[in-house]
């Protein structure tokens, strides 16, 4: 398939360059980016980014899912590989860094390594993984998961995005066929190391330029459907309505007042919801909306979820509504490695860089990693803490520091 790049140079070794550069891969026009998985743009993002990672004399290949890999040889014959990366799909309307920094700050970091002192002892590559946010089908870390062989074909079979487009289309006319799809699960992978802005406000409220990640919270997802009757908005008493919007709208509002009471930590998210049929002059008969849970202690997940499913449920039936709640995501809090955190607290410390330990609570695809082979996750400051927005941002300074610091992180762990 012969993919036409955009013409949008960047200035050759300039992080903010190259992030603007990336940027024009699925811009919209209020200057944030939706770069959602096997789209077109998602497409030409990768192809683009595979020439650039040739250009600078990585060798690249795509694995069976559309993880793009560049393979910089090590010298020792049969080592491990030190994978780093981050993602390259989006949420819609999101921002210019988000999954992208992580790209092309491994990218940078590999191609001023090789500049400066050659090849490494050990193989490093630098993946731009296919898909982590789940924003364009009901999944999340297609890319990773399939690395680590927990995901394969039949987690996607019969899946379709919110227009209804099926997954298997989508992978195939972005070139990657699954009927020839065999797991491309990796027994290579010494360790991963994954920078990434931190999408909160910890980093600058503490005037910190770099955050080394103790642990990733656990997340759940969910779609929650209320089921009742569709009636006529003015002959229909109230005592006699069966009102999806009405019982969904009491079970968000206890959600959110028991997500506040039970732990500070605790975050519950509905960020998506529609309603059937949609009209002012219809009691509505359905309304589906989307649930996203998050906390780094299994045991708050379990006792939030409990209370708040029972009492839907219990409502439901009192009201005769039906609820119907499906999980499409379930991934659990994990502490990353502590060796790799020490050795990115010591580069630091050298660097005269201020840091922090810090808990994420977005989720990231070294959590994926984590369970797999010793990981670590570095983070840099994100202004005003905006995130998934256009407003995201990160100033030069702090950019280029993080790509200091996982250079020199990949420096000590691959030459
Ligand atoms: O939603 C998240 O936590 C991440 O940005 N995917
Ligand atoms: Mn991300
Ligand atoms: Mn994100």
């Amino acid at each position: 398939m012969a993919i036409q790049i955009e013409k949008f140079k960047y200035e050759k070794d300039n992080v903010a360059s190259m992030i603007e550069w990336l940027a024009s891969f699925g811009l919209t026009e209020n200057q944030g980016v939706t770069r959602l998985l096997y789209s077109k743009e998602w497409v030409k993002a990768q192809h683009a980014l595979k020439k650039e990672m040739e250009r600078v004399g990585l060798h690249t290949y795509f694995d069976n899912v559309g993880n793009l890999f560049g393979r910089l040889e090590g010298t020792n014959p049969g080592s491990k590989t030190i994978l780093t990366g981050s993602h390259i799909d989006t949420v819609v309307d999101g921002g210019k860094y988000d999954g992208a920094f992580g790209v092309i700050a491994s990218f940078l970091a590999v191609q001023r390594l090789y500049q400066t002192y050659g090849p490494p002892r050990k193989t490093i590559e630098v993946v731009s993984i296919c898909e982590e946010e789940g924003s364009r089908f009901p999944l999340t870390f297609w890319g990773s998961r399939n690395i680590q062989g927990v995901y394969g074909l039949d987690r996607v079979i019969g899946l379709t995005d919110s227009e209804g487009y099926p997954f298997l289309s989508a992978m195939k006319e972005a070139g990657f066929d699954p009927d020839t799809y065999v797991p491309p699960v990796r027994d290579d992978i010494e360790r991963f190391v994954e920078i990434h802005i931190e999408q909160g406000m910890v980093l600058e409220k503490n005037q910190k330029s770099i955050g080394v990640v103790s642990h990733i919270v656990g997340q759940r997802r969910y779609t929650i459907k209320v089921q009742g009757e569709s009636n006529h908005a003015g002959t229909t008493p109230m005592n006699y309505r069966k009102d999806a919007v009405s019982a969904a709208s009491e079970y968000i509002s206890f959600l959110t007042k028991k997500a506040k009471e039970m732990n500070p930590h605790l975050v519950a998210t509905v960020g998506r919801l529609d309603v059937l049929p949609n009209v002012p002059n219809v009691v509505a008969g359905e309304v589906e909306f989307s649930l996203d849970i998050r906390h780094h202690q299994e045991g708050i997940l379990d006792a939030f979820c409990e209370e708040i499913f029972s009492t839907f449920q219990s409502h439901a039936d009192d009201g005769g509504l039906q609820v119907e709640i499906s999980q499409w995501m379930d991934v659990l809090p994990i502490e990353l490695n502590e060796e790799m955190n020490a050795l990115v607290r010591e580069i630091a410390e050298a660097k005269r860089i201020p840091y922090q330990d810090i808990i994420s609570g977005a989720g990231h695809d070294a959590q994926v990693f984590g369970s797999f082979c010793p990981t670590c996750l570095i983070f840099v400051p994100s202004r005003d803490g905006i995130s998934h927005s256009p407003k995201e941002f990160t100033n030069v300074h702090d950019l280029e520091k993080g790509i200091d610091v996982l250079s020199e992180i990949l420096y000590q762990l691959a030459y």
